[in-house]
């Protein structure tokens, strides 16, 4: 029992490289784990979750503090647990769900027993390391039941959960078979957050319609939360639950909007470095200097709309709106859980898209869409933010949506332009995009064209707006916010 503050999350801020029999560990430079280096380093704190590998991992084969920055608890997976519950029951089961069943979740009562097992290992983990009355923070659906177990085998701690993706309305969260565990799981926390106030009035609403003891803080009337009669601001609690824990004690849970970010100032700088506005300007002379540059930049998963996006471009070109010879788009997909049938098929279908488009509108050396099936070094990412006229985010459903803001922190001189879906949490803080509802191809096409055709001054104030905005509100914010909350709790 030594750390006095614990993040636990499905995976570790660290990549495993190995090159013949020589293991290195890279460490994964996230805005997440950018955010919490300093509270991890000011108490004696530690990270738990998965190394990403199937083989056993000892803590003595982690990185040291010295080489990762941060002290990194291995709990391991094997083969199974990798497949009925990372890629069943987080991403086969919940994660449609939550992303408003654009594919169908699968109901199994393997992946959940695997899910609940996998669980109680981290849960494990976390209270042999927690000093007393220490700060533990609990990411992400893959460990909605994590602050339950926690608490009944040590109520001394001091509990967070935070939810990166979106949460549902409560018709689509009641199908879930397990519904009730998931929810007490998550409310063994102390603070639950949310990155918008409709994932934590959804929550809230979910938890009255199964019957718990629910009070909404800025309430027009007793239970009732009007929508939109006050925006909850980034920080704010939304509501509160009150819950009895298994000793018969009763405890209030905290229910709020903490909209994540990034870490503004270093995309920012990386995008302005030399190198990099070297590389953009080669990126442009290789793309053969188009007049405009589209650019998607997504992992590749079904959320994303990036068949949506292609379509509307084809759309655009097939009407004779935007002319092939002037446009060229760059897509980026990151491969992504590529064991699953619904992952397969929609990679199938952007590069049958992408193909089409070609074959159609590109001629013999000049594509006009230019598409890789890669993760690129984070230069290169912001060498194409950096370089294109028009990033495109048309997914159908996203908690937050990073990439939006990495563009927007590519373009503090007010130049691009963002088209982004209303379906993201990103469009609850950057009001100034060029919005679309990616259901509607007609939607999608005029933000684009209004982008394209807009006045260059009312262009650039939007973006400089957005700047503002993301610059204002960055990753160490939204850490700050959070475990403000927190601090508050008093378990002892
Ligand atoms: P993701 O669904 O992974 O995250 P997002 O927030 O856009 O989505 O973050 C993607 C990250 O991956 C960005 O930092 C981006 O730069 C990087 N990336 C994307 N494509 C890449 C490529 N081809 N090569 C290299 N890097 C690439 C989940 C939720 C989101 C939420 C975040 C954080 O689904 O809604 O914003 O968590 O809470």
């Amino acid at each position: 029992m030594t750390s006095d503050f614990i993040v636990v999350a499905n995976r570790l801020p660290v990549d495993r490289v190995q090159s013949g029999d020589q293991v290195e560990w890279k460490p994964s430079p996230g805005g997440l784990v950018t955010a919490l280096k300093p509270v991890l380093q000011s108490r004696e704190g530690a990270w738990v979750g998965w190394p990403g590998c199937i083989d056993e991992v000892n803590v003595s084969e982690m990185p040291s503090v010295k080489e990762a920055g941060v002290r990194m608890l291995p709990v391991n997976l094997d083969a199974g647990d990798h497949e009925l519950f990372y890629e069943g029951f987080s991403n086969a089961t919940l994660w449609p769900l939550y992303h408003d069943l654009i594919v169908s979740p699968n109901f199994n009562k393997a992946f959940w027993e695997r899910y609940r097992e996998v669980n109680q290992r981290f849960a494990e983990a976390v209270a042999d390391e927690a000093a007393e009355g220490a700060t533990v923070w609990v990411q992400d659906y893959q460990l909605h039941l994590v602050p339950g177990e926690l608490r009944s085998k040590r109520p001394d701690l001091c509990i967070g959960f935070f939810l990166h993706i979106p949460f549902p309305a409560p018709e689509l969260f009641r199908q879930l078979p397990w519904r009730r565990e998931i929810l007490r799981g998550t409310l063994g926390a102390d603070v639950v957050g949310f990155h918008t106030a409709d994932g934590a009035i959804n929550f809230l609403d979910t938890l009255q319609a199964l019957g718990e003891d629910v009070s909404y803080l800025h309430a027009e009337g007793e239970h009732t939360f009007v929508r939109g009669a006050r925006l909850p601001q980034p920080g704010d609690i939304v509501g509160t639950v009150r819950v009895e824990d298994h000793d018969g004690t009763t405890r209030e849970v905290k229910v709020g909007v903490f909209p994540i970010s990034i870490d503004a100032a270093h995309v920012n700088t990386t995008a302005m470095s030399p190198e990099v506005m070297a590389r953009t300007e080669k990126l442009r002379t290789q793309l053969g200097n188009p007049k405009l540059l589209l650019a998607g930049v997504d992992r590749m998963d079904y959320t994303k709309g990036i068949t949506h996006r292609l379509e509307t471009l084809e759309d655009l070109l097939d009407s004779g709106e935007l002319q092939a010879q002037d446009v060229v788009m760059v897509q980026v997909a990151t491969p992504s859980r590529e064991r699953l049938e619904d992952y397969q098929r929609v990679r199938e279908e952007v590069e049958r898209i992408v193909s089409r488009i070609n074959g159609n509108h590109g001629s013999l050396g000049r594509p006009v869409v230019h598409y890789t099936h890669a993760g690129l070094p984070f230069e290169d990412i912001t060498a194409l933010y950096s370089a294109a006229d028009i990033l495109l985010v048309t997914a159908l459903k996203d908690g937050m949506n990073l990439v939006a803001k990495e563009y927007v922190a590519c373009h503090s001189d007010g130049s691009g332009a963002l088209v982004l879906s209303e379906f993201t949490g990103a469009a609850t803080q950057l009001t100034q995009a060029y919005l679309c509802n990616p259901h509607d191809p007609e939607s999608t096409a005029a933000a684009v064209l209004h982008a394209v055709n807009d006045d260059p001054n009312s262009r650039r104030q939007r973006m400089l707006n957005m700047w503002e905005q993301v610059r204002a509100h960055d990753v160490n914010r939204w850490a700050e916010s959070f475990l403000r909350q927190l601090q508050k709790v008093d378990n002892s």
